[in-house]
């Protein structure tokens, strides 16, 4: 308070002394936002919640050499880095940087008409070149381009004219600004230039990304989001990302900041379980999770082709139908879907995505009410592509059986979403009787179709007939209208070192009187376990049952109400988890996948932790071989297993006891679908030693050693029939 008075009188005092002195700038007492109240976190993201899918839009003078360098059009946004331009030779694409085609509304309105309800576009990317009018830089499309007009003005006026939020993409790597540059990030050719440790870095932080911030939020907000990235550099940290966080959200108290402002992304999959990381969600990157992420925050940024960036000779657009599929999977889990765009140095989306998009708009306009403001269900889904490759962010595997179906819900209203084209009837398997006891339903009709259907509930799922006529391509929603009172999911938590087994069951009252039942555990056919649970109307609650398995081996295990059980799982005793300790040596030698090989010496080292912190686009320290010795138990004699070893960049090979059992990837590899895929890789029997140790040995490799990702799961082991 003291202080302000002095400003004001200080203000006084130079307003009338001609010396025009500098007026000591009063700079606002900034409020803490780093404890924020779940309400008011709550209310401040809601919007966002709520909107579900967006455009990601990455345009910069990257778009002019548009992929081509030297012999090379495979390149992207990333073009400067990878293909070592220097920074003379880079600037002159802002020379040639003229998107005259360059139509603010028509982008606003495609993505509009797609069904999108926010917009993120790179205000600055790593290279450095900012893409608004900004006084703090020369190197902006307004001092460096021919074009010079604020495109950014252009764009946050026709989203607030079309009701779309506009959001904005902020790289905290520049590899432009002298004083962000690193060893590892040297793109002046003077040395000098090269090396800006600490404290040119928080000058660089201080004078230059905050009052660019600052310009960003004033001059085109209030935004809706800020979404940070390049925070992977070493020069970055999660303290840095706490200050820039609250330095934003004083900025403009509402804004939605994302989880890449701190150290919180794990690699792609973008969320490391610490709730105490600074930012507001998650950000998985080309990657969808396996299953929800209960109430966590997280939206997966994808790109339609292989490219953020306008790459000319990229045309490998995925279909609309695996679009459609990808918002479905992620809302169905919670997430948040946010598509990319890398428009042309003209000023032009690329006719492949606009064509997509205009097909997932016409989806959007008759199924967009079974995915906006929809929260997950219990279950994410059910059907055969599921059980196929498990998580979807792997490959371009696309559930499209009528079986493969996605739940989304809108208070009692569930939506039923089938991934291929039901025939006469449908079956859901989760919503039967043994499944879903003592749940019940009072009405179905097909969103997108008035007339209510007819449907019958049995024992092994609801059984909906399905209308000759569907109202739309891709997928199918159906609306479930939820009566009674039950089960309707259950989730095994976790085994213990010692065996026991914890589920958690989920009970919900969907009528207006109270409910009284039990809950039953049963293990290998027999109850195990009962507790008695009562509800109010309208109310639902969380079961936990918990049991110490007696013997090694598969167990089956399900829940249920008065002997009705439903859809039962497999738990392996023991659990061996390949997560955690390993040996990891570099280079490569064929001896080091022998079993006896003597690996003493070898750094002992945490995976995936090590694989995933890799996650920085440099050559890198993960590449070379890890072994890790386990003891199969004798309870599983004459039983084939399954090693998870979650996504590797490029390529791996795998062995078990010396024998080859898999390998990802290879020279030259395709990177963009090597590194999403999941490798699962089988042991056959006669491989494993029962009751004794075995050794599995991992060589991970890298093609063009321009650096790679990585990120699990990494086991459990699975027990297979045969
Ligand atoms: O390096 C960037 C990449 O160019 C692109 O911007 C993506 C979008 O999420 N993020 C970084 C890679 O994680």
């Amino acid at each position: 308070m003291l202080k302000e008075k002095f400003a004001v009188l200080l203000f006084f005092v130079c307003a009338v002394c001609p010396c025009r002195c500098q007026m000591e700038k009063v700079e606002p007492v900034s409020k803490d936002y780093l404890h924020e109240r779940k309400e008011a976190k709550d209310a401040r993201m809601a919007w966002w919640r709520q909107a579900r899918f967006g455009m990601f839009i990455h345009w910069g003078i990257y778009s002019v050499p548009a992929g081509k360098y030297g012999d090379r059009d495979t390149y992207g946004e990333w073009i400067m880095h990878n293909a070592k331009i220097p920074i003379p030779e880079y600037e002159k694409y802002a020379e040639q940087f003229n998107p005259v085609k360059f139509d603010a509304d028509e982008w606003v309105r495609i993505a509009k008409e797609a069904g999108m309800k926010y917009m993120v576009i790179t205000s600055k990317h790593h290279d450095g070149f900012s893409m608004f009018d900004s006084k703090v830089s020369g190197y902006d499309i307004i001092d460096s381009t021919p074009y010079k007009r604020d495109v950014m003005k252009e764009l946050s006026r026709a989203c607030k004219k079309q009701g779309i939020k506009f959001c904005f993409y902020h790289s905290i790597m520049d590899w432009h600004h002298p004083d962000a540059q690193s060893e590892d990030i040297s793109a002046y050719s003077d040395p000098d230039m090269n090396t800006s440790p600490g404290e040119r870095f928080s000058k660089y932080r201080e004078e230059y990304m905050k009052p660019q911030l600052k310009e960003l939020v004033e001059q085109y907000g209030p935004l809706g989001v800020m979404w940070f990235d390049g925070e992977w550099i070493e020069q970055w940290t999660e303290e840095q990302g706490r200050d820039l966080y609250n330095y934003v959200r004083n900025l403009q108290p509402d804004i939605i900041v994302n989880n890449r402002v701190g150290k919180g992304r794990d690699g792609m999959a973008g969320e490391k379980d610490d709730p105490e990381a600074v930012g507001d969600f998650g950000t998985p990157e080309q990657h969808i999770p396996g299953s929800s992420l209960g109430d966590v925050d997280w939206e997966s940024c994808i790109t339609m082709n292989n490219h953020w960036g306008y790459s000319a000779a990229d045309k490998n657009f995925k279909s609309a139908d695996y679009l459609v599929f990808q918002l479905v999977d992620i809302v169905s889990k919670g997430g948040n879907y946010l598509l990319n765009v890398g428009p042309t140095s003209e000023g032009l989306i690329p006719a492949e995505s606009v064509k997509r998009l205009r097909e997932m708009g016409k989806w959007m306009d008759v199924n967009g009410e079974a995915i906006y403001d929809t929260k997950p269900w219990y279950t994410y889904g059910e059907g055969p592509a599921q059980k196929k490759s498990g998580a979807f962010g792997e490959s371009r595997t696309k559930a499209d059986t009528a079986e493969d179906i996605r739940f989304t819900r809108k208070g009692d209203t569930l939506y039923a979403i089938c991934l291929g084209e039901p025939v006469k009837q449908l079956k859901i398997k989760k919503l039967g009787k043994d499944n879903a006891p003592g749940i019940s339903f009072s009405d179905v009709s097909m969103v997108g179709i008035s007339k209510r259907l007819n449907w019958r509930q049995n024992d092994d799922g609801l059984v909906i007939e399905v209308p000759d006529k569907l109202p739309c391509d891709h997928a199918f929603s159906f609306k479930i209208k939820l009566a009674g009172a039950g089960i309707c999911g259950w989730n095994f938590d976790k085994q213990t070192e010692d065996g026991q087994i914890v589920i958690s069951a989920y009970v919900e009252n969907f009528d207006e009187m109270n409910w009284t039942d039990e809950v039953h555990l049963y293990v290998n056919g027999k109850r195990a376990v009962k507790k008695v649970v009562a509800l109010e109307p309208k109310s639902k609650k969380k079961v936990v049952l918990k049991y110490k398995l007696s013997e090694d081996g598969i167990h089956d295990i399900a829940v249920g109400m008065d002997s009705k059980k439903g859809l039962s799982q497999q738990i392996i005793k023991p659990y061996i988890d390949l997560a955690g300790k390993w040996r990891f040596q570099k280079g490569d030698d064929p001896g080091y996948k022998r079993p006896g090989f003597d690996d003493i010496d070898w750094e002992v080292v945490n995976l995936p932790a090590k694989w995933e912190n890799h996650s920085d686009y440099v050559v890198d320290p993960a590449f070379g071989w890890y072994r890790k010795s386990l003891v199969i138990p004798s309870g599983w004699e004459g039983k084939s297993i399954a090693i998870k070893l979650g996504m590797v960049d490029d390529a791996d090979e795998s062995f078990f006891n010396g024998v080859k059992i898999g390998s990802g990837g290879g020279m030259p590899p395709n990177h963009y679908s090597e590194w999403t895929k999941l490798r699962v890789y089988k042991v056959p029997a006669r491989l494993i030693n029962y009751g004794r140790e075995n050794i599995i040995a991992i060589r991970v490799y890298d093609s063009g050693g321009s650096g790679g990702l990585y990120s699990g799961p990494l086991g459990p082991i699975e027990v297979l029939e045969e």
